[in-house]
């Protein structure tokens, strides 16, 4: 059942209306002056408001800019109901609200107005929910539901501003399953996609709740790790690598209870905060050149974990001056 408030200062109209919409299957909240309105309207969120203009204390166009100042209700359509009839007061009032009833009014006229606005809100509320959906899966790796590429990059934005502005340290791990094309050689691509499936959810046990966990497509993860000095940083991601070592995948298709174990390496930097940074005519690392650098480093990292035998991690602290020294080098 859909709740309207009505707001009127006369008891005649305000049970007319009150009437007329509980026998439309509505149920109706009255206000008989502005400040109880707002009340109401921030304790109980109604579907509608219908708002009588003249009132003692606080007009209706006062108290609809007040309910439009707030976000608990500024979403709540408005609909004016006065005896006021000329244009400017129509026009001022149909900047807040949705539609303006002149009173009197006809019953029938003011049902059809506050379906007309409530279907109106629905349509609305479906298409903000279609948008947020939408913005959602934007960012997000549909195999796995972390992060994707694009959604991690707003992330690692976020976190690098963070980090610079209150000097904490930030981690940054990638790691990469190894042999994955012999996985899906041998055992197909589902079985491949499961072993994904089962890693990503490897990375968010293991991390915190803060930190940020995204998959950049084939078989390369990325956490972000705030706040994390070197000694976190390698801890948590030799936790991965052992996870997965330790922690064989089902494989259904190879047989009944039978499992495939794969080993995973990763790369990691931390970037420490700088003391002297910004002081001395350097010109500073920009946030994008910040985490240009900190992804080769983690590569680098990463691929010496490779070339070293696979199943390891490897690490390597930076700092912004030293950043910034190598994008200012010293000419003679
Ligand atoms: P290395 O130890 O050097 O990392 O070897 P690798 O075989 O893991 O590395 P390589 O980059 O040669 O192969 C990555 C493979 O990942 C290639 C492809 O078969 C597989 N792959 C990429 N995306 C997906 C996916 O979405 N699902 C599955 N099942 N496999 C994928
Ligand atoms: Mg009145
Ligand atoms: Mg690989
Ligand atoms: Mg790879």
């Amino acid at each position: 059942m859909e709740r309207i408030l009505v707001v009127e200062d006369s008891p005649e109209i305000a049970a007319l209306m009150s009437l007329t919409l509980r026998m439309e299957g509505y149920e109706v909240l009255t206000a008989t002056d502005g400040l109880r309105a707002l009340e109401i309207a921030f304790t109980s969120s109604p579907a509608l408001i219908l708002m009588d203009v003249m009132m003692p204390g606080l007009t209706g166009f006062q108290t609809a800019a007040k309910l439009k100042d707030e976000d608990r209700t500024k979403h709540i359509p408005i609909i004016f109901v006065t005896a006021r009839h000329d244009v400017d007061d129509r026009v001022q009032g149909l900047e807040i609200a949705v539609d303006y009833i002149s009173k009197p009014f006809a019953i029938p006229e003011l049902v059809a107005r506050v379906r007309a606005a409530l279907r109106m809100q629905k349509l609305q509320a479906d298409l903000k929910a279609s948008n947020d959906q939408l913005s959602k899966l934007a960012i997000t790796d549909a195999l796995t539901g972390l992060y994707n590429r694009r959604g991690f990059d707003t992330q690692m934005e976020d976190e690098l501003h963070r980090a610079r502005r209150f000097r904490q340290p930030l981690g940054l791990a990638i790691f990469d399953l190894d042999r994955f094309k012999t996985v899906n050689d041998t055992y197909g691509h589902p079985q491949g996609d499961l072993v994904l499936q089962v890693f990503a959810e490897t990375l968010l046990n293991l991390s915190r709740r803060v930190d940020k966990v995204a998959r950049f497509g084939g078989e390369e993860f990325a956490v972000l790790l705030p706040n994390t000095d070197e000694v976190g940083a390698k801890i948590f991601a030799e936790k991965v690598r052992a996870a997965v070592e330790h922690t064989p995948v089902d494989c259904p298709t190879c047989g009944l209870g039978k499992t495939i174990s794969v080993t995973v390496s990763g790369g990691v930097t931390i970037l420490r905060p700088s003391d002297n940074t910004g002081h001395d005519g350097k010109v500073m690392p920009s946030i994008a050149q910040l985490a240009d650098r900190l992804f080769e480093m983690a590569d680098a990292n990463l691929y010496r974990a490779k070339q070293g035998g696979r199943n390891c991690i490897q690490s390597q602290s930076t700092d912004e001056a030293e950043i910034a020294l190598s994008l200012n080098p010293i000419t003679p």
